[in-house]
């Protein structure tokens, strides 16, 4: 069967969420038609060619995620959702509803690259056993001090929406940082099930979005589909005992005398 010519072109490690779910998420909500090239036969010997600069004359990505249709091709995670979000109805109409979507957006790349630092802290170009007892101590920071940071942030930037709705986009009901909330929630709950279930008992509102999201009928059927890959070692969000710690401030009270 030949694949339909107009779709957008996904490229991204075939074996692992990573930073490419962010945008699965949203082209997979939409219902809008892609290929996820890496995952087909030659795809992988096709990305490659893209990012040793064979694409035709046009932009060499650094790093996949990159999404390529007709005359564009977009790499950098936010960069293709600010490009998706209008053409795919999930951003509010107007420039201040983009960017402010966008900044949202930025602040969740900040937030995953941290991620990714607290089991890669020294160098990506290591493995996780040759940087373990780093990994350790940055995740200890990391959850003592940034997690909670990040997340309180996205918290109070969620609104209800005219129709009662919890989302990060009070013109819409429902925008792709709220398909990224979603993601990020889940992620977190399966590397750091200690923190965070001491630290979502605060935030209702992500938790409330969580919750809608993963009920929408096309987000549920891909969660259910052999498209949606499970959480492994390779990804962003990974589940090592040695790193599932409980910071300072989810310990229970003391008791004493
Ligand atoms: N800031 C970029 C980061 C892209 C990135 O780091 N991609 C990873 C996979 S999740 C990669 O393949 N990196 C290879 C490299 O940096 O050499 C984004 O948000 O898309």
């Amino acid at each position: 069967m030949m694949s339909d010519p107009t779709a957008y072109r996904l490229y991204y490690w075939p074996t692992l969420q990573g930073r490419g779910e962010f945008v699965r998420l949203v082209l997979e909500d939409a219902g809008m038609p892609y290929v996820d090239v890496g995952r087909t036969e030659g795809g992988m010997a096709e990305l490659q060619r893209w990012l040793a600069g064979g694409g035709e004359g046009r932009p060499t990505p650094l790093a996949p995620p990159f999404l390529v249709r007709e005359g564009i091709v977009l790499s950098q995670v936010a960069n293709i959702l600010h490009y998706l979000g209008p053409r795919l109805g999930l951003v509010g109409p107007g420039p201040a509803a983009e960017h402010q979507a966008l900044q949202l957006q930025l602040t969740i790349v900040d937030l995953v690259a941290e991620v990714h630092e607290t089991h890669h802290p020294l160098s990506a170009a290591l493995y996780y056993e040759d940087q373990k007892e780093a990994a350790i101590a940055r995740t200890n920071l990391f959850l003592e001090h940034r997690l909670p940071k990040f997340l309180r942030h996205f918290e109070q930037a969620v609104v209800v929406s005219p129709a009662g709705v919890l989302t990060t986009d009070p013109a819409l009901d429902h925008s792709y940082v709220d398909l990224s909330l979603f993601q990020i929630v889940v992620g977190l709950q399966h590397a750091f099930p200690a923190a965070m279930g001491a630290l979502l008992q605060e935030l209702p509102k992500l938790s409330a979005i969580r919750e809608r999201v993963c009920e929408r009928p096309r987000v549920a059927a891909y969660l259910a589909s052999s498209r949606r890959l499970p959480f492994n070692h390779h990804g962003i969000f990974r589940a090592y005992p040695e790193l599932d710690l409980l910071p300072t401030w989810a310990a229970p009270p003391s008791v004493s005398g």
